[in-house]
């Protein structure tokens, strides 16, 4: 875990920004896992933050992806670019280029690793970002946001990922 972070996560933070890390043990193989992850052009997915999401490019690193985010946030659409998509270490990355919210230069990353849970092929996924901290508002305020959408996004990974798990080995019973 701690190598996985030092290895992938290390950001290079400046005094106006702010930004954390998330991790989330999810019960499915990490293959599963990145088939949902790696949907550049289709985040809605697993996000249940977002509505919708139309893409420029070909999916590869460098596309541009529009999504605009369901009611009752504060915000309605962002503008995010593609940075790292790697097929065989699973490390997925966008950045933000505009948008109509308040989180200015955002920058992500999310990791996969395999990991046996209870005996059964299952995935660590590592979450880590960095966002400049909007003029009126703190720190924790900004990193309290953040991590909520995320912490959000995590747990619809996982349930979206293990309900396909179980799908999976419920048509491989043979009864
Ligand atoms: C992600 C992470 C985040 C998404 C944020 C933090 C966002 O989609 C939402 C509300 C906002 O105010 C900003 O990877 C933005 O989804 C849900 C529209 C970017």
């Amino acid at each position: 875990e701690e190598e996985h972070i030092w290895r992938y996560h290390k950001h290079e933070m400046q005094e106006y920004q702010c930004g954390s890390i998330l991790i989330k043990r999810i019960n499915a193989p990490v293959q599963l896992v990145w088939s949902l992850v790696r949907r550049f052009d289709q985040p809605q997915g697993y996000k249940r933050f977002i509505q919708s999401c139309t893409v420029n490019g070909d999916g590869k690193v460098g596309s541009i992806r529009n999504v605009n985010v369901v009611t009752g946030l504060p915000a309605t659409s962002s503008t995010e670019r593609l940075e790292i998509l790697d097929e065989e270490e699973h490390i997925f990355s966008y950045r933000i280029l505009g948008g109509d919210h308040r989180l200015k230069n955002y920058w992500s990353i999310i990791t996969l690793h395999s990991e046996m849970i209870n005996g059964r092929p299952g995935t660590l996924a590592i979450e880590s970002y960095v966002v400049d901290t909007p003029e009126g508002n703190s720190k924790e305020d900004t990193c309290f946001f953040v991590e909520t959408v995320i912490k959000c996004n995590l747990k619809s990974l996982a349930d979206v990922s293990e309900r396909l798990a179980l799908q999976t080995s419920v048509e491989h019973l043979t009864l």
